[in-house]
């Protein structure tokens, strides 16, 4: 009886333990430290943001010339006071294994994030052993370290995979189990990161876990991407800065998701008890021009398109002005022509589910940048 009183009590310890920790107070003593390589990007900024509000100690790894989003980080570090560090960064590229292995061996996170890449996937034509250097080999080393160290058991690793794996559908909309047929060096690097990942995991049981995300999109986002590229030229064109958005397909259609809710996702996996891979999207596609056609219809100014394909040009049905044209510099060698996630398994399993719906985004896409033009002629 006395043993079976002490077994109930230890019990009922553990199960107090882990509810404070559950319900853990969002500032006191971190609860946890992240390691995030290409804090720098879209997503880095988004999500060091995330885990700063969840208490972690974050650590985040940029290039020494980086100045990508530099107010951010300045704004990140804002957050240190003098008692505490939370958000450190450290110098490093991945293409350099002795960096990545002393920054994991010296800081020993809980959690390791990689979202580091030349992401561009027009760009990865122009320099594809590059790409497949940072993109591929990048994520090797970091696997390495993890089991060169022996801290296959403390830390969860996560890794940025994309839909650019899938390419060439060969089903819509695409699942965890759709086949892969990537369609430029981009997507054959993170094909070879996305295997790896999951090789280690079942070799030397790395607890790792591929986020196979769907184009996500902010105020954030790179000007090269097309969505960031239409509503900087929309709304430079609403101060008459800008006459013509050069353009290249089209017809390209994709799942366009808000970066924010993304971010969370990525988190919510290293939670779960079995690593796994997760297809994240929102269900729902649009063609370039539809982002076009919307964002212009935010500044007031409807779009009729005439000829086609590289001859393709749209007018302010206002003014009769050409404002948009199609130019072939623009094109991929080869294209990935449609996209569409399903998200069921994240629904289900991570109870993760999209917050912010199309037009939702582009608005604050569109607010956003808005104000950064009216802020520049105030200047
Ligand atoms: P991003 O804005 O282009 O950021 C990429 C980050 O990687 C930057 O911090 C960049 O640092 C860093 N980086 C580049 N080369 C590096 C190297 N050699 N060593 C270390 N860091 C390096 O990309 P994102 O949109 O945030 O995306 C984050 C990750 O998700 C990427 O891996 C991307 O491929 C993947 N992904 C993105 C999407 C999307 O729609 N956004 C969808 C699926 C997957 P610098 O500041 O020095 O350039
Ligand atoms: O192109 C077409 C282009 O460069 C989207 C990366 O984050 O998401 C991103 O890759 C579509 C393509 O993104 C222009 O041909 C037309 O069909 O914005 P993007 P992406 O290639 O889909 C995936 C999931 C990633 O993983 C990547 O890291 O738009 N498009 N005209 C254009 N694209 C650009 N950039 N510029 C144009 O002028």
């Amino acid at each position: 009886m006395k043993v079976f009183l002490y077994i109930v009590s230890c019990l009922a310890i553990l199960v107090s333990n882990l509810h404070a920790i559950e319900n853990a107070p969002e500032t006191g003593t971190p609860l946890k430290k992240a390691l995030i390589f290409g804090v720098t990007g879209q997503d880095g900024i988004y999500l060091a943001e995330f885990l700063l509000d969840k208490n972690y100690e974050v650590h985040g790894v940029k290039r020494s010339d980086s100045k990508k989003n530099a107010n951010c980080i300045d704004m990140l570090l804002g957050r240190n006071s003098d008692e505490k560090q939370r958000f450190v960064v450290h110098y490093g590229d991945l293409r350099d294994k002795v960096n990545t292995n002393n920054l994991i061996c010296t800081i020993m996170p809980d959690e390791v994030y990689n979202l580091a890449a030349q992401s561009h996937v027009k760009d990865s034509f122009d320099v594809p052993a590059y790409t497949i250097d940072v993109n591929g080999l990048g994520v090797l080393h970091i696997l390495e370290s993890i089991r060169m160290l022996n801290t296959e058991k403390s830390i969860r690793f996560y890794q940025a995979s994309t839909s650019e794996l899938f390419g060439k559908v060969h089903e819509i909309p695409q699942t965890e189990l759709t086949p892969f047929y990537p369609r430029s060096p981009y997507g054959v690097a993170k094909l070879c990161a996305h295997w790896i990942s999951i090789n280690y995991r079942e070799a030397y049981n790395v607890f790792s876990c591929n986020g196979i995300l769907f184009n996500h999109e902010s105020p954030l986002r790179d000007e090269t991407f097309v969505t960031r590229k239409i509503t900087l030229a929309a709304s430079r064109y609403k101060y008459g800065l800008q006459d013509i958005l050069y353009i290249g397909n089209l017809n390209a259609k994709r799942d366009w998701g808000y970066a924010k809710d993304y971010v969370e996702v990525m988190w919510l996996m290293l939670q779960q008890s079995t690593p796994e891979d997760y297809v994240i999207a929102t269900g729902i596609n649009h063609t370039v021009r539809e982002f076009i056609e919307q964002a212009y219809k935010y500044i007031g100014v409807d779009i009729k398109w005439y000829e086609s394909d590289q001859n393709e040009y749209g007018i302010d049905t206002k003014t009769g002005k050409v404002i948009v044209a199609v130019k072939p510099e623009f094109f991929r060698p080869t294209e990935v022509d449609v996209v569409l996630g399903n998200a069921e398994k994240a629904r289900n399993s991570l109870k993760w589910m999209p917050k912010t719906s199309f037009n939702e985004l582009l608005q604050i896409m569109m607010e956003s940048d808005l104000k950064k033009i009216s802020k520049e002629i105030e200047r």
